[in-house]
């Protein structure tokens, strides 16, 4: 039994690792192992014989198994011990930076002229995307045969057989967005409404999906001077440089009278300078709300008068940052973006010189 003992813990005290611990474990323990069958022998035994040799063979079976176990737990440790010596990470290493996105030249350019109008007292509204003809059109005095209601011009959604809805459209102008706050807050009102407007339109200087801004104000005393003073302050602010105006004489539906306003630029190879020279640019349509539409959204035109504006933010966005092409706004590509594209986390505010 000696023999048996010294073997064993010279065995386990040599094993290199768990699995050689594990045999041994089996060789000498295990069900058919050496010990066990030992054991077994018990059996055999006169009570005499059992009696001295049953407890030995239990001391030796406890003393095999702590032995494995003081083993096991040594062997666990050096591994630790190897791992933590092999694996090592330096905390001090700068990390590795994931790109950073870019805000859209049209979400700045909003931003921009959001700030400018919210100093002026200009509350933002919005509204759905998908409109009635009534507040696309009819409420804004856009007779049943004028030409912006024509197919070409709008998408009408599918209308299933038997569908008695009216015909919706995706909004041609944010204008149902006026006419929708008319309704909801009466005057006086002053607000801007941003957003995304569809005509089924496309080349060099069309999309199918663009961005406009149009401002309403309507009070007891609102007037085209007003208007004039507003536009002036806008294009200013927006363009940092004195802006000269240039007001045309023009028709819309929902305003009247009507203006088209230009601003001062020059041509400088092939591209266009806001604010110096003296050639004229398109930039915005005008006017003194109609009294129909007033009607339309529920306000007194006897009481009430206001003006109204609207602005491609598109456009705004090409002259600001010299961007030549309109499609690329939506073209996703991303070295375009980069180029193009703002600092995220730095909103546009007047005292910020509205930089991103
Ligand atoms: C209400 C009453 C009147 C908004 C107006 C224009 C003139 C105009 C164009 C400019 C460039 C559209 O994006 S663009 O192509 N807009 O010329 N928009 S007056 O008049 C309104 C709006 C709402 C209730």
């Amino acid at each position: 039994m000696d023999d048996l003992r010294d073997k064993y813990i010279e065995l386990i005290a040599g094993a290199a690792d768990e699995n050689a611990l594990e045999d041994l474990r089996v060789q000498a323990v295990g069900k058919k192992g050496e010990i066990s069958l030992k054991m077994r022998e018990l059996g055999k035994m006169t009570p005499e014989e059992r009696q001295v040799m049953g407890p030995k063979l239990n001391a030796l079976k406890n003393e095999i198994n702590s032995a494995l176990a003081a083993k096991k737990e040594a062997l666990a440790d050096a591994a630790l011990d190897e791992r933590l010596r092999a694996e090592w990470l330096d905390v001090t290493l700068p990390g590795r930076g994931g790109r950073r996105g870019s805000i859209h030249p049209i979400s700045q350019v909003t931003q921009e002229v959001t700030a400018i109008f919210a100093d002026m007292g200009f509350a933002v509204a919005e509204g759905p995307q998908i409109e009635t003809d009534w507040y696309n059109f009819d409420a804004l005095n856009i007779p049943g045969h004028h030409p912006a209601r024509a197919e070409m011009d709008t998408f009408y959604t599918h209308r299933a057989e038997g569908d008695n809805r009216p015909p919706h459209v995706l909004r041609t102008h944010t204008s149902p967005v006026q006419i929708r706050s008319m309704e909801a807050q009466g005057a006086p009102i002053r607000i801007i409404c941003p957003g995304r407007v569809y005509r089924a339109d496309y080349d060099q200087t069309h999309t199918p999906m663009f961005h406009q801004v149009e401002g309403l104000a309507i009070d007891r005393d609102i007037s085209m001077a007003q208007l004039k003073w507003v536009l002036e302050e806008f294009f200013t602010a927006f363009f940092g440089t004195k802006v000269k105006t240039r007001f045309r004489a023009s028709h819309f539906p929902f305003t009247e009278p009507s203006a088209e306003v230009d601003i001062q630029c020059q041509w400088k190879d092939g591209s266009v300078i806001v604010g110096e020279g003296d050639d004229w640019l398109e930039v915005l349509g005008s006017g003194m709300v109609h009294p129909k539409v007033l009607q339309a959204g529920n306000i007194d035109p006897n009481e009430w008068q206001g003006f109204a504006f609207g602005i491609g933010i598109d456009r705004l966005a090409m002259l600001k940052y010299g961007i030549p092409d309109l499609r690329a706004f939506f073209d996703s590509d991303l070295r375009w973006l980069r180029h193009y594209g703002f600092a995220s986390l730095e909103t546009p505010t007047l005292y910020g010189g509205l930089s991103g």
